[in-house]
C-alpha cells in the first residue's frame, strides 16, 4: 500500500475530493499553508493499493491546474523603517505529491 500526500490549491480541492470519493478512494483533507506564499492550500492524504496509484494520479491531473500567482505585498518592519517588497509572479503547481510506502494499514 502507498500513502499519497498531495498538496493542492484550495480552488481545486473540492472538485478533486468529490472526484476521488466518487471513484471510491478514501481521502483525508488537512487545511495547510504554503511556506513561501503564506496562503492557504489543501493537503490530501490518500491511502491506496499500488495498482490504484495511476488512477489517482489521473484524477489529480484532471482536476488541478497550474496558476500564476503574485507574492503578497506584506510590509517588512525593520526598526526605524518599513520596507514593502516588490511582488513577484510564481507558478503554483497543480499538485505537489509525495509518495510514501505504508508498512501497515489497520482499521478497527
Ligand atoms: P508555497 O510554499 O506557498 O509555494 C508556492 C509557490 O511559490 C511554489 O509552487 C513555487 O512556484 C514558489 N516557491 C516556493 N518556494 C520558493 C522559493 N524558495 N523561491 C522561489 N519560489 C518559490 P509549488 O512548487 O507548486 O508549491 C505549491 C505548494 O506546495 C507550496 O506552497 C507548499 O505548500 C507545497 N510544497 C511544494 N514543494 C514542497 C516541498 N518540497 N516540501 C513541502 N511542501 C512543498
Amino acid at each position: 500500500m502507498k500513502l499519497i500526500v498531495c498538496i493542492v490549491q484550495d480552488q481545486d480541492s473540492h472538485v478533486l475530493i468529490d472526484d476521488l470519493t466518487e471513484s471510491n478512494f478514501r481521502v483525508t483533507t488537512l487545511a495547510s499553508t504554503g511556506g513561501f506564499l503564506k496562503s492557504g492550500n489543501t493537503t490530501l492524504l490518500i491511502g491506496v493499493e499500488e495498482e490504484d496509484v495511476d488512477r489517482v494520479f489521473e484524477i489529480i491531473e484532471k482536476n488541478c491546474k497550474t496558476r500564476e500567482v503574485s507574492t503578497p505585498l506584506i510590509p517588512v518592519n525593520i526598526p526605524g523603517e518599513t520596507y514593502i517588497p516588490q511582488p513577484i509572479d510564481v507558478k503554483v503547481g497543480g499538485a505537489t505529491i509525495f509518495m510514501l510506502d505504508v508498512e501497515d494499514h489497520i482499521r478497527m
